[in-house]
């Protein structure tokens, strides 16, 4: 790339041309015109150069949005939201893009937020301040009036991939730790602003910087948004990186930056820092979690597991993705769209985008109809040119001066007209690009971790229907249905790389490369019942619950005395959407149950209404009095961690107000949710805080880390609680679980009442926190009488948890209390038992003789291997499943 900057003679002379357009685009009528596209019906006549479509900016916030941080800013509903209702990760339906024409309306331009969008009032625009800092001899801290008054402006069009567009497609073959886009995670806008790298030779960088550091104003779990590119691309004025602080003619709009963003042309959207804050040289790429943990392609051989395993893949720079890779997708014909035959024109005009990467430009489009064997070359508009050769001009304030520019910032739309009697006799179409390097679309998937930079050659089939053509999409965004990629894989067929689901030659296509994970059929079949909002809603109360997985329809009805959450878990999801929280928790065991509770599937509104579940409380509400809710997800921010032993801690949350309590019965538990930044993906588990239920305004929650070995991969959650930094959220739900210990020997088990003299809780390790609730409630309350037994087994003394407590609790209740320790590697002046909690211990100390029949009960929690040993013994000597209680 050679790189011919404007001298300052000719700057000069490009600041002294007048000629402003129109802030304002003109009207058109012509919307629902697909062929705008290619015909650029918005250029200004005397200018030729394409203008934004007519924008209408939204002005209603939706209903989704309601229940979101985001519960200020209105939003267009042609949207498809991808990762539920919040964050906001939205793409246009293809075709609505495509429509658009070469620039896209900042109300359909895709949205990535990983958080929720900050929040600026317009007043104080003008003072939104940010700094350079690091490594500059000069470091500037400015604000947008600053960068307006005092660093020249321009004006060009750049467009913006995010790294996982068409990552569906990726997903349908093997699920990446990504959330699925669709082809339309790709817009164009013109923006202006300033050169990055005129604001960076003010601040002087220092030899030996080498990177220039982004960060947003979004504080996420993992601390603010940030990333880094190389200095070298931002000084080289051929590459265009700018500060934004507007798209088409008008202020970004929240979701794209407001008030102002860096726009990094050619490279991967995730470089292009919104709300920005602080631009830091270093000489080190961004240490920022978002700059290590996202936007990499690591080798397609690391699974997931793999990679969650080892953080050496992250740390690796060369998997950090930074130009996008040659890209093209098929916009029409669109997916289902329909082709009469009777009396059809003679051609068809095929049409779609394409891009390149690093400033690169799209050299050729070729489409085939023999799935690869022959391609035909197709017609490429690239509407970037017009304003290169409309020569300097001023546009929104800021210079248009593009003739010099060697580099390619935009798409292109490419078409072709196809013979309409070909199409009919062929059973795929694909599109591939090239760019001017010879840089060429791949036949095949490289599949990766995170999913991104999909760009195998794009297939759109075509079957023949009596006299029309019928075509499809590989994919559909988000979790919407179709695309032949779902169809090919539900029917068995093959699409491992080099296959499109089909048997070539007749031969058997070999097993899959990559393995696809499995699945579990959760749903029945041959019933075909679609299920509106309204009969769903007429289902969310606790006698009849009805919930939601990947938009089939449940009965939990069945279930609720078998459920071994207790009935709670299920009702608490009435009505809703519990996706999330379903598939984290759940074995494939639990899943393969599912299909005999199947009802049906929600019709496409209620999915479209139903997409997610992340409630936020209202901010105008009076704070509640007590901080769980069983139906919606509460947050609340750890506070601090202490550590009881070497692996664990006790994690103290505080609740939304000081008069809070937590509001939870002693005997239940609560579920508590993280998320993974990046992939959204929800880990969920349920623990018994050892606080107290009366404690005002914090939560607290003992929970041992389960490390990583060599030998084992450790806890999800723990670890994942043991690295989230103090001043985070987490989110609770709650309660849940069938027992609940109402005091005095009261109790209900699943809603029925029963009165207990004598308690046998046995347990292990953890398994203590359930335990403890229910044993510290006998003992503080000097008016209960009930006995408690309690086995509590361990490995080494020091694994004992909670045991200052029991010991105290004990020693004040001699009357009611008897605490049995037993450890399996006891040191040799150890008083108490030795040995694993298992028959021969159990019928020694918990004989079946000293606990009456009917008014005893067992309470157990512990790993698996002591619940099913205590569970066998017991039934030998003679205790009642009735009578025990597995939490
Ligand atoms: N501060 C901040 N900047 C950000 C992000 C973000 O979540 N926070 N998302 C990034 C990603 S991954 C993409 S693809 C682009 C999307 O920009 P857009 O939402 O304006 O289309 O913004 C990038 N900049
Ligand atoms: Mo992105």
């Amino acid at each position: 790339m050679s790189t011919v900057a404007p001298t300052q003679e000719e700057k000069k002379q490009l600041r002294r041309i007048p000629a402003d357009l129109p802030p304002t685009p003109p009207d058109s009528d012509s919307n629902s015109d697909s062929d705008k596209a290619e015909t650029d019906s918005q250029t200004s006549p005397e200018a030729d150069i394409p203008l934004p479509p007519p924008t209408a900016p939204p002005t209603k916030v939706l209903d989704p949005d309601k229940k979101t941080p985001d519960n200020w800013l209105p939003r267009d509903p042609r949207l498809i939201r991808l990762t539920g209702v919040h964050p906001f990760n939205v793409e246009a339906p293809l075709s609505d893009l495509y429509n658009e024409g070469f620039l896209t309306s900042p109300e359909l331009f895709y949205v990535r937020n990983h958080g929720h969008v900050p929040q600026v009032r317009d007043e104080d625009i003008p003072d939104w301040e940010f700094t350079v800092e690091g490594m500059v001899e000069q470091p500037l801290k400015l604000t947008l009036r600053d960068l307006l008054e005092q660093y020249e402006q321009h004006t060009y069009p750049i467009t913006l991939v995010c790294a996982g567009n068409r990552r569906k497609e990726q997903n349908v073959v093997r699920k990446t730790k990504g959330f699925s886009w669709g082809a339309a995670g790709v817009s164009t806008a013109l923006f202006t602003g300033v050169v990055m790298g005129d604001l960076l030779r003010k601040a002087k960088p220092k030899r030996g910087a080498r990177y220039v550091c982004m960060e947003g104003a979004d504080k996420l779990p993992n601390g603010y948004y940030g990333t880094s590119v190389k200095l070298n691309w931002v000084m080289d004025p051929n590459r265009g990186m700018m500060l934004a602080h507007m798209m088409n003619g008008e202020m970004l709009r929240p979701d794209h930056g407001k008030p102002l963003r860096a726009v990094i042309p050619g490279q991967i959207g995730g470089r292009s820092v919104k709300w920005l804050k602080r631009i830091i040289l270093t000489n080190e790429p961004s240490d920022n979690w978002y700059h290590i943990y996202d936007n990499r392609v690591l080798p397609t051989s690391v699974s997931p597991e793999e990679s969650a395993n080892d953080p050496k893949w992250w740390m690796d720079e060369r998997y950090a993705i930074y130009d996008l890779s040659t890209n093209s997708a098929i916009a029409y014909p669109a997916h289902e769209e329909q082709l009469g035959l009777v009396g059809a024109p003679e051609k068809y005009r095929v049409k779609g985008y394409a891009y390149g990467g690093g400033g690169r430009r799209v050299t050729r489009a070729e489409v085939s109809l023999d799935k690869g064997k022959t391609w035909r070359l197709a017609k490429i508009d690239y509407a970037e040119d017009r304003y290169r050769e409309s020569g300097p001009r001023q546009l929104y304030g800021g210079t248009v001066d593009m003739e010099w520019r060697e580099s390619s910032f935009c798409w292109c739309f490419w078409n072709i007209d196809i013979p309409v009697s070909e199409l009919a006799e062929t059973s795929d179409l694909f599109i591939r690009a090239m760019d001017e390097s010879m840089n060429i679309q791949p036949r095949d998937m490289y599949w990766s971790v995170l999913g991104m930079m999909n760009n195998p050659w794009y297939r759109v089939t075509i079957s023949r229907e009596n006299d029309y053509l019928r075509f499809e999409h590989p994919t559909q965004p988000a979790l919407m249905p179709g695309g032949w990629m779902e169809r090919v894989k539900k029917a068995g067929g093959n699409l491992s790389n080099g296959y499109w689901g089909e048997k070539i030659g007749g031969e058997e296509a070999p097993e899959p490369v990559t393995e696809a994970a499995k699945e579990v059929v959760m749903t029945k079949d041959g019933l075909n019942q679609t299920i509106t909002v309204d009969e769903l809603r007429k289902h969310d109360k606790e006698d009849a619950p009805w919930f939601v997985v990947n938009g089939e329809v449940y009965d939990g009805t069945p279930f609720l005395q078998g459920h071994p959450g207790g009935a709670s878990s299920i009702t608490s999801a009435a009505g809703l959407d519990s996706t999330d929280e379903f598939m984290a928790i759940h074995s494939e065991t639990a899943k393969g149950m599912m299909k005999d509770y199947h009802i049906g599937s929600l019709d496409e509104d209620a999915r479209a209404a139903l997409c997610g579940e992340d409630v936020q409380p209202d901010p105008s509400a009076t704070p509640s009095p007590v901080f769980l809710e069983p139906r919606s997800w509460k947050k609340a921010t750890l506070h601090s961690k202490s550590s009881v032993s070497w692996d664990t801690r006790v994690f103290t949350y505080k609740l939304e107000h000081d008069e809070q309590t937590l509001g939870l019965p002693t005997g239940q538990h609560l579920m508590i949710r993280l998320r993974d930044p990046v992939t959204r993906e929800a880990i969920i588990r349920s623990y018994t805080p050892t606080s107290e239920a009366s404690k005002k305004g914090y939560m607290e929650v003992l929970i041992k880390v389960y490390f990583d070995t060599k030998e084992r991969k450790g806890g999800k959650m723990s670890q994942a609680m043991e690295a989230l930094p103090i001043g985070h959220f987490v989110d609770f739900k709650g309660p849940i679980g069938k027992f609940n210990y109402l005091g005095r020997g009261r109790c209900t088990v699943n809603g029925k009442e029963r009165n207990v003299k004598k308690f046998l809780m046995i347990c292990g390790g953890s398994g203590i926190t359930p335990i403890y609730q229910v044993f510290r409630a006998v003992m503080q309350d000097s008016e209960d009488s009930t006995k408690c037994v309690v086995l509590n087994g361990n490995r080494l003394i020091e694994d004992i948890l909670c045991k200052n407590e029991l010991d105290g609790f004990a020693k004040d209740n001699e009357e009611k209390a008897k605490l049995l320790y037993t450890l399996t590697q006891a040191p040799d002046d150890w008083q108490g038992l030795k040995g694993r909690i298992a028959a021969p211990l159990l019928k020694e100390h918990a004989d079946r003789a000293s606990f009456s029949d009917g008014d005893a009960m067992v309470l157990i929690c512990g790993p698996e291997a002591l619940e099913k040993a205590a569970h066998q013994a017991l039934l030998e000597m003679g205790w009642k499943d009735d009578d025990m209680l597995f939490f």
